[in-house]
């Protein structure tokens, strides 16, 4: 290890991370979980003698590996290094990481070349799931480049469509792992949902607050966030998460009313800190919320008709498209992000 690690350092979405192939890790995890938090400089809240860009959204890594099962191309093992404390959760997914996982498998000659588009099949290790991502790869070299505007990320970029079936109860066993849409917490109305992402979804109007509210005025320590990790800590259990003290899941998320002509209005607490957005799957899961009459999310949305969810939050919007049955279940769902390849080396730990 003295030598470096080759790593690849890409942003996905609007996130950020390192790429490593799993056979130039530590096979243990408990090893390979001590080498990552060396690498990326936690715990530090500025992570100053590591890669990380001191933000739970730009402290992640993913793992690649050969496919272990025929339906996938490539596994992706998501890690979440947390910041300020010496912990690495792989308990979630990362919709935004994974827009890089087609191209960091090519790049790392996981996955061949095949065609204008290469279509690759992600095992998403932590859930279980085969997601689908297309790649621009015209005239046999991936293409970056491209005319897609994501909200949250400056410039433009070439697509990469995410297509998702199958996600729900990706983490908790079932879309509603109490089985209600509604519960009530600390007198707040919430649904507690998995769609790709354990989420608890509750108006922001129910703290008081109008959910329009910027990162820092919710971050403040007099803001709310101390009687959401209440509530979080209690749905741990609700959620079958167990203690989830020092876990990133589920996600917090306030919902309010559309103002720029989206479905809903939120704001991301992932769990401690305030997303600049919202997670992929996290907007999937309260975009979901939204068609359970008895959720909070369903008195506040406007719901199109034609499945594609504009999720409003902090820096625009982000969308999905969610594929509903007549009976109002989700079947499938997709969202359309951007990566760029940002650094090919070595990190040293
Ligand atoms: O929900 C951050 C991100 C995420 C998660 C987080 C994500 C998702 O935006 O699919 O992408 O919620 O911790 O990277």
């Amino acid at each position: 290890m003295s030598d470096g690690i080759p790593c690849l350092w890409m942003r996905g979405g609007t996130s950020k991370g390192a790429f490593f192939l799993a056979a130039d890790l530590p096979a243990d995890p408990a090893t390979r979980d001590a080498l990552l938090l060396r690498l990326m400089g936690s715990p530090d809240p500025r992570q100053i003698d590591g890669i990380g860009g001191a933000d739970p959204l730009t402290s992640k890594v993913a793992i690649l590996s050969p496919a272990s099962r025929p339906d996938a191309d490539v596994d992706y093992l998501f890690l979440q290094v947390f910041v300020d404390q010496p912990l690495v959760s792989a308990a979630q997914g990362c919709g935004n990481i994974l827009a890089a996982v087609g191209p960091a498998a090519i790049e790392r000659g996981l996955v061949p070349i095949a065609g204008d588009v290469t279509a690759v099949r992600v095992h998403m290790v932590n859930t279980g799931e085969v997601a689908r991502a297309e790649v621009q790869t015209p005239n046999g070299r991936i293409r970056y480049t491209g005319d897609v505007r994501i909200d949250g990320v400056p410039g433009t970029a070439a697509g990469i469509p995410l297509l998702f079936q199958n996600i729900a109860g990706s983490v908790c066993g079932s879309l509603l792992p109490t089985g209600r849409a509604k519960d009530v917490i600390d007198g707040i109305e919430c649904t507690l949902i998995d769609n790709g992402m354990p989420v608890v979804v509750m108006r922001a109007a129910d703290f008081g607050l109008t959910g329009q509210e910027s990162i820092d005025a919710l971050e403040a320590t007099n803001g709310p966030k101390s009687r959401i990790e209440h509530i979080r800590l209690q749905c741990g259990a609700l959620m079958h998460l167990g203690d989830v003290a020092e876990a990133s899941v589920p996600k917090m998320i306030l919902v309010s009313a559309p103002l720029r002509g989206g479905a809903i209005n939120t704001r991301s607490f992932i769990p401690k800190r305030v997303h600049t957005s919202i997670g992929v799957f996290a907007a999937i899961s309260t975009a979901t919320a939204c068609l359970l009459p008895e959720s909070p999310a369903a008195q506040l949305a406007s719901i199109p008709a034609d499945g594609r969810f504009v999720v409003e939050h902090p820096t625009g919007s982000t969308e999905v498209v969610l594929d509903i049955a007549p009976d109002l279940t989700v079947c499938g769902a997709g969202s359309l992000r951007t990566a760029r390849k940002l650094m090919d080396g070595r990190v040293f730990a």
